[in-house]
């Protein structure tokens, strides 16, 4: 396969379907965001554009699943809820067991949703490895959490573990970058063993904060190409930035990776009902500019983000700059407009409701933390 990019424009594919965003729109830690997202989108245009192709999802199959998860943890899935029609409520012990619990409880067609969010970012996966579109986005992807044999998280299946592994049959060098404000721990652990995937987590780090793993600490233990990127409250547009360019980058160039994957959960941003940070979507449209600079296949994931029209608003932003449009800053009239009430415009600002409190002594630690593991990666 030869991954060249003589064209100007990319080639971009976006997984959609009306059923599969009913699908996750059932997600009790996401309820209708799926919609929102999509829908906004659709009355910017984008998707009647020709340089996107709208691309149904399809299902994993069990086999694909079991690459990763464990076969009784797919097949518990794929029949929990059929069983509970027959047999009454799942005892508490085995949802216990699986992690299908307080955020992650069994929801209205939790088999299909996970076999569809797991088959998407594979199918993702095999564009690139086809070499048949340069940039996939599946924003109802990136469940970062969810661990081989159990969810976790608001997560039910890790389908960027999935779709990672489908990228190694044909990328020897894969980076993952997790932009979501939590700790992207599920991925880094299916892959801290191996040098050939580079896993980055940029996220908010404190007592008590969930998951509470990723401190940049522990890296003994591990191979050499996890990195973790600890920051603290009200990280505003300027340090991500400057944090990119002084330490993402650096990292990318001597990584060298053949394709890349991007979790852009957008629950990092100024006013999240969870997150911690002050970002703008024009923050996290600049990381997208800097990740699409490196003109490797690319599949960009969603995430957190649990204001859905916020949500909204930065994947409509995110998918016109992966196509190089610029989009109106109002709204356009569509069903759902109502939601984007008072103000109806398109840009989060980053206020500056909170201090940024990665001052320059703390962010000289980072770069230290950094520093010390990213010794040695090289391509
Ligand atoms: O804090 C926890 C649990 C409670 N345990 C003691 C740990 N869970 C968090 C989960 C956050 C998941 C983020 C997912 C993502 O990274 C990727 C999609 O964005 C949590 C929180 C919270 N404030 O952090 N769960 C809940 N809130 C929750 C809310 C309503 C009902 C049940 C749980
Ligand atoms: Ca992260
Ligand atoms: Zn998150």
């Amino acid at each position: 396969h030869a991954h060249t990019h003589a064209h100007t424009h990319a080639r971009v594919a976006y997984i959609y379907s009306k059923d599969y965003a009913a699908l996750c729109s059932h997600l009790p830690s996401n309820l209708n965001r799926s919609k929102a997202v999509h829908t906004l989108i659709d009355a910017y245009g984008l998707l009647r554009l020709r340089d996107l192709t709208v691309i149904a999802p399809r299902r994993a199959t069990v086999k694909e699943l079991c690459r990763y998860h464990s076969r009784d943890y797919v097949e518990f899935l794929r029949q929990v809820e059929e069983k509970e029609r027959v047999d009454g409520p799942t005892d508490s012990h085995t949802l216990e067991e699986y992690g299908l619990v307080h955020d992650c409880s069994i929801f209205e067609g939790i088999g299909d949703y996970a076999e569809f969010v797991a088959g998407s970012t594979l199918q993702a996966a095999t564009f690139l490895n086809e070499n048949e579109f340069d940039i996939v986005i599946h924003w109802d992807g990136g469940r970062h959490h969810a661990g081989k044999d159990m969810a976790a998280g608001f997560c039910i299946v890790n389908d960027i573990v999935l779709g990672i592994m489908e990228l190694q049959k044909t990328f020897d060098r894969v980076l993952y970058l997790d932009l979501d404000v939590h700790h992207g721990d599920g991925v880094e652990k299916a892959f801290q063993f191996t040098d050939k995937v580079l896993t980055v987590s940029l996220h908010h780090f404190a007592e008590g904060f969930y998951p509470g793993t990723g401190s940049g600490k522990d890296v003994s233990a591990r191979s050499k190409a996890v990195v973790n990127v600890p920051l603290r409250s009200g990280l505003c547009r300027k340090t991500l930035s400057n944090l990119f360019d002084d330490l993402i980058e650096p990292l990318v160039a001597s990584f060298n990776p053949k394709a890349v994957v991007l979790q852009c959960g957008v629950d990092g941003m100024a006013g999240d009902p969870l997150g911690k940070w002050n970002l703008s979507i024009a923050s996290y449209g600049d990381c997208l500019q800097k990740v699409m600079a490196w003109k490797k296949p690319l599949i960009i994931l969603g995430g957190g983000g649990y204001n859905s029209a916020a949500a909204a608003r930065s994947y409509a932003y995110l998918t016109s700059q992966v196509l190089g449009r610029d989009i109106s800053d109002e709204i356009p009239e569509h069903d759902q407009f109502e939601d984007y009430a008072p103000d109806f415009l398109l840009k989060v600002e980053d206020a500056g409701r909170q201090p940024d409190e990665n001052t320059e002594s703390y962010l000289s630690q980072v770069r230290d933390l950094v520093a010390r593991q990213s010794d040695g990666i090289a391509s």
